[in-house]
């Protein structure tokens, strides 16, 4: 097989070396199950039960029903949205972690947290209609702990969560509302998926995507708390300039890279790094500890204090392959269980943290908040004791790097704005929008997949919807990919936006105080970030005095893999937003799965999945997309 597996520069140098060691990447992996299997490829392959495994064939000529009954339609539609369920948990799970968290911190329980952007938990009080007046911060902390907490525990159907209520605009609220598709409580909705896909429970295709879909708006709702409260706690991203890719890691520095999720972990580590700077520099390292970011833990704390990125998901293992990594630590989502493998055929001490997720082979240091320092410490600890044990002669860091100017929250995109138009900071953007200068918006999101070479979709969009004077948003290893690409510099504003973009993008940043454009893609953080984005289109719709699904607005996830991905890709054409896919989702199997959610949704919810896997017809298909929007609108 010729196909190229990364376009990523850095693969090219390590992925011989890691052949030379005899060390399997995720890339052998995928070659050595070729070919993957049909049936589970069209969805129609049900394990639910054990009188199964059962599978349909699509060719008409075996069984079309399993063994219970169920046919292909309910086969694919049970499957898919366990995968929904499954990612809801994963974000809300995350979210409940870091409410749990803010609750600790306002009864001062947590002396490792604090709540470092009091302007933003009262901007979330505010949102959440929580009288502040004349409360303290310990207090207000406390009442929006409590009020998010209900969001997994009130058990009235028809009271909606809060933060959804607070989040999205009246018209979408009223139409999801209308299809029952509005979640009460993230955990009861999780649940009612997993009971209604049991054997011989909802067979009906449409019912069981409806409840999909609300499985989806809680995932939604999960994400707007866990990215909202987490700026409480550590602060709301502002433009920082940094860098990306595995030429980040140091050859003289002791190298933590903080991998996996919640920032709960990674902030503290990064605190105690600083302050154990002195050890490091003893043990030999004459740089100290340089802290590195992998997947979404690094896309939070690249955001947020310019931490910068080694590598996104499909590079996570030649990370370790660098043989400079000293301390590999996780916590939970997108770890390849792989890497403590990996990391024993080096010196890396690769670190779980949560109960919840251990891998065999690598140490477990049990991380709890209320032990965080002394946690902390500890791993801070092992990784200098690794580094004593690296061997200088395995280590082979690539000499690539790109500058990444990231940190493009709601608050500093505003700030951005603002310095346009202090009294009503959207209406520069919705002026350029209106006349043009800006065609629509998209947002790129999710994963790397081994179905698709590393970053070539992404960046492969993105310069063409750019040079058609598309703004760009990205999260997650999306984000990622762009950063290592260097497609969040001023330089590729000025390469490959067209000219009315480079335009208004010149502008803003100018007078934002940035001495040139803004980058070319606006880095809003981690996946569960994209709440980020839905707030500044719920704005934009609120002041037009329209619903989402008016907006020339559009999303992207080309390298999805995740069901978590697939929990945000639903989400997103639930809200209205059209939502292009460039890996194959595994409902084919089922023609009225795949119709209702590429086209019925359409009717139903404005949103619909667009599934294109050739990156330039994907760009077409969105510019179009975008041109009909605005004709829509009548601009
Ligand atoms: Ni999102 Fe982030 Fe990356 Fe995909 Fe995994 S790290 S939460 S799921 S692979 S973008
Ligand atoms: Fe087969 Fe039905 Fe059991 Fe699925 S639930 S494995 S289709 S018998």
């Amino acid at each position: 097989m010729t196909m190229k597996l990364s376009t990523d520069p850095s693969a090219a140098t390590l992925l011989p070396i890691a052949k030379k060691e005899g060390i399997a990447t995720v890339w052998d992996r995928h070659r050595a199950m070729q070919p993957q299997c049909g049936f589970g490829q069209l969805g129609v392959c049900c394990r639910i039960c054990w009188k199964g495994p059962c599978r349909i064939d699509p060719f008409g000529d075996g069984p079309q029903r399993g063994i219970c009954g169920a046919d292909a339609d309910t086969i694919v539609a049970r499957n898919v949205i366990r995968m929904i369920a499954a990612g809801a948990a994963g974000h809300s799970e995350h979210g409940r972690h870091v409410a749990l968290a803010l609750q600790g911190v306002a009864e001062g329980r947590l002396p490792a947290y604090q709540i470092r952007d009091e302007a933003k938990l009262r901007a979330v009080a505010a949102k959440l209609d929580i009288c502040t007046e004349g409360e303290d911060i310990p207090a207000i902390a406390a009442a929006v702990a409590k009020a998010t907490l209900e969001d997994f525990q009130n058990q009235d159907h028809d009271v909606p969560c809060n933060w959804i209520e607070a989040t999205l605009t009246k018209k979408r609220l009223e139409r999801l509302q209308a299809l029952h598709v509005l979640p009460h409580n993230i955990d009861a909705v999780i649940t009612q998926i997993m009971g209604r896909t049991l054997v011989g429970c909802d067979a009906d295709p449409v019912n069981l995507i409806l409840g999909g879909i609300k499985g989806a708006l809680a995932d939604f709702n999960g994400m707007c708390l866990a990215t909202e409260l987490s700026d409480a706690l550590f602060g709301a991203p502002a433009p920082v300039v940094t860098a990306a890719n595995l030429g980040v890691i140091k050859q003289d520095a002791v190298n933590i890279a903080v991998h996996g999720h919640n920032p709960l972990l990674s902030e503290v580590v990064c605190e105690v790094a600083g302050q154990m700077d002195e050890e490091a520099r003893k043990a030999g390292a004459k740089e100290g500890i340089n802290i590195v970011g992998i997947c979404c833990t690094g896309n939070e704390v690249m955001v947020r204090h310019g931490i910068p990125l080694a590598a996104n998901y499909l590079s996570q293992e030649l990370a370790l392959v660098t043989g400079a990594v000293d301390a590999m630590v996780v916590d939970v989502q997108c770890i390849m269980p792989s890497v403590s493998e990996i990391g024993a055929c080096f010196h890396t001490a690769v670190i779980t943290t949560m109960a919840e997720n251990k891998i065999p082979g690598a140490t477990h240091v049990d991380f709890k908040e209320e032990t965080a320092l002394e946690n902390a410490r500890r791993i801070v600890a092992t990784a200098i004791d690794a580094y004593k044990r690296r061997d200088p002669r395995r280590v082979n860091i690539p000499d690539f790097k790109q500058t990444a100017i990231v940190g493009f929250g709601v608050e500093s995109v505003l700030a951005a704005l603002a310095t346009l138009n202090a009294e009503d900071p959207l209406q520069p953007l919705i002026e350029n929008i209106a006349n043009g200068n800006i065609r629509g918006i998209a947002l790129f999101a999710g994963c790397n997949s081994t179905q698709v070479a590393q970053d070539s979709s992404f960046v492969t969009m993105a310069k063409k919807l750019a040079a058609n004077n598309v703004l760009m948003l990205a999260t997650g290893c999306g984000a990622g990919s762009f950063a290592k690409h260097g497609l969040m510099t001023q330089e590729a504003t000025l390469e490959y936006a067209g000219e009315s973009l480079k335009a208004v993008l010149t502008a803003i940043g100018t007078s934002a105080g940035l001495n040139g454009p803004l980058p070319l893609v606006l880095h809003m953080g981690s996946c569960v970030d994209n709440s980020r984005a839905v707030q500044v289109a719920v704005a934009v719709a609120d002041k037009l005095g329209v619903d989402l699904d008016q907006l020339p607005l559009v999303a992207s996830a080309p390298e999805a893999m995740s069901e978590k991905a697939v929990a945000i890709g639903t989400w997103s054409v639930a809200l209205g937003i059209p939502t292009h896919l460039g890996t194959m989702p595994q409902v084919t199997g089922s023609a009225k799965v795949t119709e209702l959610l590429t086209q019925t949704a359409k009717d139903l919810l404005g949103g619909y999945f667009l599934v294109e896997l050739d990156p330039e017809v994907a760009a077409d298909k969105l510019l179009e997309v975008i041109e009909e929007r605005r004709k829509g609108l009548g601009i």
